[in-house]
């Protein structure tokens, strides 16, 4: 272990080496920038968002992506109107079945806690306050007073999140909002809005009660994943050998986890937390869509590996799960707990909040046995 600022940040993750080569990555990426499409950006003074870390990375290629050629994605498989996804998969015979994992009654909590020093992806923020302490009163011959909170944030998009379908999509023509397309192939014009998206808010997704499944990828290697490393479909199938299971295990309609070791820089290292991450690639991604699956969550804050391998690329995963798909993405989970008690099979709990309009939602998911 190694202490930096009062918190201590295991060796492993640590180490100079480690450092090293998230630096070095970076300045592959920059290089690349320099010689590609996105030679445009040299000379620019890097964006606020660069300067945090984790968008940076990616800066190369989203300069690259203003005229896309892209098969249509849509109509759905769940209709041309269709604004829930994969949640369609949720059926009440999925959740008597998913409610048969339950034998103990133990639960896993699998979010973190919301706080204002939780790390946060590019220019996010996070502030609650509670205006006057106590709000209010004191009222009444009985004197009553209250506390309410006032919170300032992207809420679907911090700490522990889960992407709503309109969280993602891609800009075919520039910023031609009649060019870009999300789930289903709404396009922006009929998505977007300043209160609250107008089609595809995550007040649509249905509670989320299935069976969920944990890849244990950090016992499998017997260390954390490292910034930028790929999970591979060899990957997932060795570990579910390891942990005794075999691929038709994963139903149509359950949910999958990866466990990387992460999160064991939560709070302790935020810069490295989010300036990249270890994740699935596109293959892995695809070999989890065609087992139809509703939610793929990691103990990262993409899911997706970051930065990807092909550098020319900005958060692929994210399109071909959500806006593709229609798959929820749930980041920033807690996934160490459960892989530390070899449990890799479990009832899965997440209830989206009704928010009309968000990206996405905040929660308390749980895993019970
Ligand atoms: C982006 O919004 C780009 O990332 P995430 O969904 O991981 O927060």
């Amino acid at each position: 272990m190694h202490d930096q600022g009062g918190k201590t940040i295991p060796e492993h993750l640590n180490n100079e080496t480690t450092a090293e080569a998230v630096d070095s990555d970076r300045r592959a990426m920059m290089g690349l920038a320099a010689g590609g499409l996105a030679g445009a950006l040299l000379g620019l003074a890097p964006t606020a968002a660069e300067a945090t870390g984790g968008i940076g990375f990616v800066g190369s290629a989203q300069a690259q992506t203003a005229n896309a050629t892209v098969t249509p994605w849509w109509p759905s498989k769940y209709g041309k109107d269709d604004q829930i996804g994969a949640t369609n998969l949720i059926t009440p015979q999925k959740i008597l079945d998913a409610l048969k994992q339950v034998k103990t009654g133990k639960v896993y909590e699998m979010a973190h806690l919301y706080e204002s020093s939780m790390p946060k992806f590019g220019e996010r923020v996070f502030a609650l306050r509670i205006p006057g302490a106590p709000t209010g009163g004191p009222l009444g011959n009985n004197h009553v007073i209250w506390n309410d909170e006032f919170v300032a944030t992207e809420i679907g998009q911090v700490g522990t999140q889960m992407d709503g379908l309109g969280h993602i999509g891609m800009a075919f023509k520039g910023d031609d909002k009649a060019e870009m397309r999300f789930y289903n192939g709404f396009t922006a014009a009929e998505v977007d809005a300043p209160y609250g998206l107008k089609k595809l808010g995550v007040e649509n997704v249905r509670p989320i009660i299935t069976t969920g499944h944990l890849f244990d990828l950090a016992g499998l290697k017997g260390r954390s994943l490292n910034l930028g490393e790929e999970v591979t479909v060899a990957d997932l199938e060795a570990c579910l050998a390891r942990q005794k299971m075999t691929a038709d295990a994963i139903k149509p309609g359950d949910c999958v986890f990866l466990n990387t070791g992460w999160a064991e820089l939560w709070n302790k290292d935020n810069g490295l937390y989010v300036k990249g991450e270890p994740g699935i690639g596109l293959d892995a991604a695809k070999w989890l869509i065609a087992k139809d699956v509703v939610l793929i969550g990691s103990d990262t804050w993409a899911v997706e590996v970051v930065p990807n391998p092909d550098p020319n690329l900005a958060f692929p995963v994210h399109q071909e799960l959500i806006a593709k798909n229609g798959i929820h993405i749930h980041e920033c989970l807690v996934t160490a707990d459960l892989a530390a008690d070899g449990v890799y099979t479990f009832c899965y709990v997440m209830l989206p909040l009704k928010m009309k309009g968000a990206t996405g939602s905040p929660g308390r998911p749980v895993a019970i046995v």
